[in-house]
Parts: structure tokens; sequence; C-alpha cells
């Protein structure tokens, strides 16, 4: 299997808003080896199918540590349907804004509804870098990069910076 590269800014397609799955059927199956695949290469430790370009309401997760046997997760159609009042900061990055990171606060403990990889729903109460990393998917999912928790300073410089290094690559 061919190895797709996970788009980065400034490629618009960050920004769309990605469709529901509709039925799990092989097309989508693929589209998950897919993206652990490339999460696993990057490494990271969550994706969302839009950063591979497609824009369908996907999201791989594993955050076991580099030791431990792998912990790969899948979440399909995920909502959040409850969160915290009490917020958590976590130093984010991401793989469509390369080697930035940045703390971000959101709420500590998030309940997501979702369906699994065989399209049966399920919810999980996640905390801690769970809720972080799901939070971040979502967010992926409605088009929303984590920079847009930042300052307009902040965002702005980094999409610059970005926009710039596009314009020599292309030069
Ligand atoms: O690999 C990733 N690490 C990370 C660290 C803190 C908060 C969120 C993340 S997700 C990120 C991979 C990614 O870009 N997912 O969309
Ligand atoms: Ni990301």
């Amino acid at each position: 299997m061919a190895l797709r590269p996970i788009i980065v800014l400034p490629d618009k397609r960050l920004r769309l808003v990605s469709e529901p799955v509709t039925r799990v059927d092989a097309s989508v199956r693929k589209l998950i080896e897919e993206m652990f695949e490339a999460m696993y290469d990057a490494p990271g430790i969550g994706l969302a199918a839009i950063q591979l370009g497609e824009p369908k309401r996907v999201v791989t997760i594993d955050l076991a540590r580099k030791d431990d046997p792998p912990a790969p997760q899948v979440f399909i159609n995920p909502e959040i349907v409850w969160f915290s009042e009490e917020k958590r900061t976590y130093e984010e990055g991401c793989l469509s804004i390369p080697e930035y990171y940045e703390e971000v606060e959101r709420p500590a403990e998030v309940k997501v509804k979702y369906l699994d990889r065989e399209g049966n729903p399920q919810e999980v109460h996640a905390e801690g870098i769970l809720a972080t990393c799901l939070q971040h998917e979502i967010d992926h999912l409605n088009g929303i990069l984590f920079i847009d928790h930042l300052s307009k300073l902040k965002r702005d410089r980094v999409i610059k910076k970005f926009a710039k290094a596009a314009r020599r690559a292309e030069g």
C-alpha cells in the first residue's frame, strides 16, 4: 500500500467541513488503513481523514508509548455530547503544521459518541491526552486547526510563515 502524504498549511482543504460516513464499507476500511500507515510513519498520535485530503468524518488515534504494543483506535462520525467546565492546558502540535507547538486550553473531559470500525455505535468518556486529542481531531473534521485557539497575532504569524514557505518552494 502506498504511503499517502499528509497535507500541510496553507492547503485550503484543511478548512473543509468533512462529510459524515453513511456506511462503513470497504472504501472506508481502506481509508482507515491508509490513515494508520501515515500516522505511524509521521509519527503522530492522531489523524483526521482530511489530513490525507479526504473530507470524511474519520479519526484514528494511538496513544501507546513507543515501547508498548500498538493501541489503534478508530472514531467514525465522532460527536462531543458533553464537556467538563474544568479546563486543561496541553502543548499541542499538528502534522499539518509541522514543527510548531503551542499551549492550548480545552475542556479537561469530554463524552464522545461515535461509530467503531464495525459501524457499531459507541460512547467514550475521555480525559487527559485522549480528551485533548479527540477535540483536536474533531476540530479538523470541522475545518478548525489548533492555531485557531491561539491569539490572532500568533495565528497570523504561523499562517504567514507557511504561506511564505509555500511560495519559496514554488520558486
Ligand atoms: O501527533 C500529534 N500530536 C498531538 C499533540 C498534542 C495535541 C494534539 C496532537 S494531534 C497530532 C497529530 C495531528 O495533527 N492530528 O491531527
Ligand atoms: Ni492535527
